[in-house]
């Protein structure tokens, strides 16, 4: 086999996979058996570029960015669907047609509508030569750069007897979950969201770089064919979509064919049923009479065909006006506003509370209380405000503020810079964080308190047995029996529990606080460093920077946590409750047990994170360094391991296992 057969076939296998896994959603093959197959490609054609040609799978990406597009004049207009919005309609379209057709029942082909943006992808030969928005129907703008970089358009069609011209036409859809995440990511970069997922796949598909277009989770669906020559296809609208498919088209997997108004209307209650389950938006769905000859017969009212209707389901969006914004607190104390509406019916339920998520988001919304809003519904998520309604503004109401205290326990709330979110700084002691502060009290790794888990926190705190975590200490037998399920002898092992749990350990017992931004592992380095609570009560942040990986953000948290009388009257409760641990000799830097020692950490460890063992190395005075040398002192491998393990062999640097170095740890 010469290199020009050896890339046509693997061009071909590749085409064949993309249309198992995108058309079929039936791969044949692993994911990494695909990238080797395309990667295999790439490097043949890096060393044979007079071979490369546009419709090779690994082309989809490259192009410069334009300046604007070019217009398209699309040689079959693309058209638009009547709507119908209640089912007295669905029944006088299919009556009317019959009336047409002059026949008793018509059979249709039926689909989701789904909520994106109408392309047009002309094949000639089968090879993808332009891809085109609706536009205004006549004329649209040519986005083939962009359209080729979306994998469910094949660059090229698979298998034999399509028509030497084919135009398909279908919809370009961002998924739910592929918005969310882009939204996510736009958030990190402080870039624009996105108000739902069409105008994302709009903003997408409509950018001047294919660079970014590729970025971006777009998909395509089928749903109909724009010019055909050179060739014929079927006689039914649902057989043609068959055809298409044969050639590497996708289609919706929800399509079917119904007879009558009655399996149309049927088919509606069926697609709103699953609607919240679809992993993409739909606003409806569309009936098209599956017969070409009756479509030609039945022909068009201006663009309309006469042939299809859409049955739309009811808004996910509508106006309101936002009377308020309030602060909820949540269970890990952070502070999230929550607009307070006019009630409205969007999408069949009444909607009065949105969430805002945070400063940030109601900046970027520019809203204001009083202000016209268009709230969102989709599915079971929490109702969304979209956007405001800047023209219906009246009068000057000022821009919102987080408050600078918790609306429930009066702690300072503070935004910590680089975080979105506006946390309550009490803890232990503000009541909306009760159970959630509780329960991380007695977990394993903070009191470890045994038999006293989360459904049991809730049961005492909602029996107003206690009230902060010092109140444990102070619980009945009696008290304790007389919960739901709870026999004499589990509420005596509660109580045997709680006593041993007095004694426990310097790094536990800063653990246990719930002080934001300290984990175990600063807990342990706060420990290791301070040697006893009363000195890390009484350090001030330039003492804290000092400690080995504390920098700003956690240093700021820990004054602000102390420097609350609340705060300390719960630790004072505590102490006088007897819970008590040894203080630690502080070792100076000399004295640190794995001073001059350096480690290399390779491969997943299973009981805590890499950068966990490398705080907690460098707290006993080690370097942790990320390559391996003849210094090295021991390499610590975890499951899996990189050519780190390797280079120490070579080199004769001792190995350790996780277990091993765990134990130099304690
Ligand atoms: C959408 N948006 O899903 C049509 N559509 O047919 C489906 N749109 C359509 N069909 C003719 N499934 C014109 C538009």
């Amino acid at each position: 086999m010469n290199v020009k057969q050896k890339i046509d076939k693997l061009r071909e296998s590749i085409n064949y996979h993309n249309y198992r896994y995108y058309v079929l959603d039936d791969p044949e093959v692993t994911d990494s058996e695909y990238d080797r197959l395309l990667r295999e490609l790439e490097s043949l054609e890096v060393e044979h570029p007079d071979l490369v040609t546009s419709d090779s799978p690994t082309q989809r990406v490259g192009a410069i960015p334009l300046s604007a597009f070019d217009e398209v004049k699309h040689s079959v207009p693309m058209l638009s669907l009547g709507n119908a919005f209640e089912e007295q309609e669905v029944v006088d379209f299919d009556r009317r047609a019959r009336e047409t057709l002059d026949t008793d029942s018509i059979e249709y082909a039926v689909e989701p509508k789904l909520d994106g943006l109408a392309i047009s992808l002309r094949y000639e030969k089968g090879i993808l030569v332009r891809a085109a928005t609706r536009g205004d129907g006549v004329t649209g703008e040519d986005v083939t750069q962009n359209a080729r970089t979306i994998e469910t358009i094949p660059l090229k069609l698979i298998g034999k007897g399509y028509p030497d011209v084919l135009e398909v036409r279908g919809e370009v859809i961002m998924t739910k979950a592929g918005f969310e995440q882009l939204n996510e990511t736009q958030r990190k970069n402080n870039a624009r969201l996105f108000a739902n997922p069409r105008n994302a796949a709009a903003g997408s598909l409509r950018q001047l770089d294919s660079k970014i277009t590729a970025t971006r989770p777009l998909s395509f669906y089928c749903y109909g064919v724009g010019e055909v020559s050179g060739g014929a296809l079927a006689e039914k609208h649902s057989l043609i979509m068959k055809q298409l498919q044969k050639w590497g088209i996708r289609l919706n997997p929800e399509n079917r064919v119904v007879k009558g108004s009655k399996g149309c209307i049927d088919y509606y209650q069926a697609i709103q049923d699953k609607r919240n389950q679809l992993p993409y938006d739909i606003d409806g769905v569309v009936f098209k009479v599956n017969s070409l000859s009756q479509q030609q017969e039945l022909g068009f009212v201006s663009r309309a065909p006469r042939w299809a209707i859409a049955y739309k389901f009811p808004a996910q969006e509508e106006m309101t006006v936002l009377e308020a914004i309030d602060i909820q607190v949540g269970r890990t104390g952070a502070l999230t506003p929550v607009a307070r509406l006019e009630p409205v019916l969007v999408g069949g339920v009444t909607v009065s509370n949105a969430t805002l998520h945070n400063q940030d988001e109601i900046e970027r919304l520019d809203v204001r209380p009083g202000d016209t809003v268009i709230v969102r519904r989709a599915g079971d998520v929490i109702p969304q405000i979209v956007s405001v309604v800047l023209s219906k503004r009246q009068g000057e109401s000022g821009k919102f503020k987080m408050p600078s205290v918790c609306p429930v326990c009066g702690s300072i709330a503070e935004r910590i810079e680089g975080d979105a979110k506006t946390f309550c700084t009490g803890g232990l002691f503000c009541e909306a964080q009760r159970k959630e502060a509780i329960k991380h009290f007695s977990s394993r790794k903070a009191l470890d308190i045994e038999g006293l888990g989360d459904k049991l926190v809730e049961q005492l705190v909602d029996a107003n047995l206690i009230h902060d975590v010092a109140d444990l200490f102070s619980l009945k037998l009696e008290d304790v029996s007389a919960l739901d399920r709870m026999a004499e002898k589990s509420a005596q092992n509660l109580l045997d529990a709680l006593e041993k749990s007095k004694q426990t350990t310097l790094e536990r017992f800063i653990f246990s606080l719930g002080i934001h931004n300290v984990g175990e592992t600063t807990a342990r380095t706060l420990a290791m460093h301070y040697g006893s609570l009363e000195k890390l009560m009484q350090a001030d942040e330039e003492s804290l920077l000092q400690v080995t990986d504390i920098g700003p953000i956690v240093a700021h948290s820990i004054t602000t946590f102390f420097s609350q009388s609340h705060n300390r009257d719960v630790i004072k409760k505590l102490q006088q409750e007897n819970v008590h641990w040894p203080d630690i000799e502080v070792k100076s830097e000399d004295e640190l047990p794995l001073k001059d020692k350096t480690f290399v950490l390779t491969g997943t460890l299973t009981e805590m994170s890499r950068s966990d063992a490398k705080t907690a190395l460098q707290a006993l005075g080690a370097k942790v360094a990320g390559s391996v040398s003849k210094k090295t002192s021991y390499v610590v491998v975890g499951d899996n391991p990189g050519s780190k393990a390797d280079k120490a062999q070579e080199l004769g640097v001792e190995i350790i296992s996780e277990a091993d170095m765990l134990k130099l740890l304690s």
